[in-house]
């Protein structure tokens, strides 16, 4: 497969509803979005960088310039025997692996294309006891005004369908939080989210979430602290989940034999494309630790893309991934991505990433375009 050229697009989205971590608050997505040409075919991926280097180093201008400037023009040209091939041709640059990861999970995108076949297959996932496969589906649910807020927002989710609800945490939005939230829904699947906004030093105030019999704590300790979070797991009966400390299976191998999570999020982004993805996913596999998709407040393409890599046998946990509409007024692919009524989105049979490109939409929201080769 040759790939022939590589278009980066800078696309803004307003939010519908902000989004708030222990980080910061988001109101407008800027993204960078990869298409790849090759064969006479074109395929697309989404770098999920956020607007600014707080989740971890990367954000949308970083993104742009690592893409123009050392990963396109070492791909652009090259003949690959498969997707497989292109993660090793950036390999020597530290770090940055969203934005290596949106060129990857194009390039898979293509290849699935040219091979007339659903990624979802292309990767290796697919259905399950012969039954069509579908992603169990929860939310995410940022830092609101107010525990009402909250409350009525969690009541609206559920209403819709979605299985599990995660609540972003940090000092002072934590226990009494979760109280509220679990004596109004005491039988719900719960799991909370801290991106790293504790330290070892809180391990008792954390231990006070065991009583809540959440699903997990999701990385609350710092962002490249494995052996920390071990130490703190060994106090805690809730699972820790790892997040930001996994960017690589490599990380996964570490945090598994260190036992430092019960389950990992794995994000095509943060670990920098589908190949590391798959081998982060089979390393947990084969250790027993279930994995579930996380997300980056993605636009439709790294939408789609999340929904793909759900389908590998091994994420058998609800994840953050969702429909369009719990984020954008009009999406950027159509149809938009729906969730049934039982929480779960329908894998689609047509070929590449699965959803059609609202092309028009798309030029109208970008602000800045340029071409490789
Ligand atoms: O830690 O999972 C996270 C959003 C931005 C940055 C980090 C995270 C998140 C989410 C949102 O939790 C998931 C989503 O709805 O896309
Ligand atoms: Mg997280």
């Amino acid at each position: 497969m040759k790939i022939e050229r590589v278009t980066l697009r800078q696309i803004s989205m307003p939010l519908v509803h902000f989004f708030e971590t222990s980080f910061g608050r988001t109101t407008e997505r800027h993204m960078v979005l990869v298409e790849v040409h090759g064969e006479g075919a074109t395929g697309w991926g989404e770098v999920t960088a956020g607007e600014n280097p707080f989740y971890n180093e990367e954000w949308t201008e970083s993104a742009w310039l690592i893409l123009r400037d050392y990963v396109a023009p070492r791909v652009v040209g090259r003949t690959v025997e498969g997707p497989e091939d292109i993660a090793p041709l950036s390999a020597h640059i530290r770090g940055h692996n969203m934005a290596r990861g949106g060129l990857e999970a194009a390039v898979w995108d293509l290849a699935a294309r040219l091979e007339g076949v659903p990624l979802w297959k292309k990767i290796g996932g697919g259905p399950l006891q012969g039954k069509p496969r579908e992603i169990p589906c929860g939310v995410s649910l940022g830092i609101h005004d107010t525990v009402d807020a909250l409350l009525a927002r969690i009541e609206r989710e559920l209403a819709d369908g979605y299985q599990r609800i995660k609540l972003k945490i940090k000092p002072g939005w934590d226990i009494d939080v979760v109280r509220r939230v679990r004596e109004r829904f005491p039988g719900i699947k719960l799991s909370v989210d801290a991106n790293s906004a504790y330290t070892l030093a809180d391990a008792d105030h954390l231990r006070r979430l065991d009583e809540f019999y959440l699903m997990m704590i999701e990385q609350p300790l710092s962002h490249d602290e494995i052996i920390d979070h071990a130490a703190l797991q060994a106090k805690l009966a809730t699972p820790i989940c790892l997040d930001e400390c996994i960017r690589t299976a490599h990380h996964a191998e570490q945090a598994v034999k260190l036992r430092a999570c019960g389950i990992i999020n794995i994000k095509l982004g943060r670990v920098g494309g589908f190949a590391e993805s798959k081998r982060v996913h089979d390393a947990a596999q084969a250790a027993g630790i279930p994995v579930w998709c996380g997300g980056m407040l993605e636009a439709g393409i790294g939408r789609a893309h999340n929904i793909a890599l759900a389908a590998l046998p091994n994420f058998v946990l609800p994840g953050d991934v969702s429909a369009s509409k719990r984020y954008w007024k009009r999406d950027i692919i159509q149809p938009a991505v729906e969730v049934t009524p039982q929480g779960t989105i329908e894998l689609r049979d047509e070929p590449g990433f699965g959803y059609a490109l609202d092309l028009d939409f798309i030029r109208s929201i970008t602000v800045r375009e340029e071409s490789i080769g």
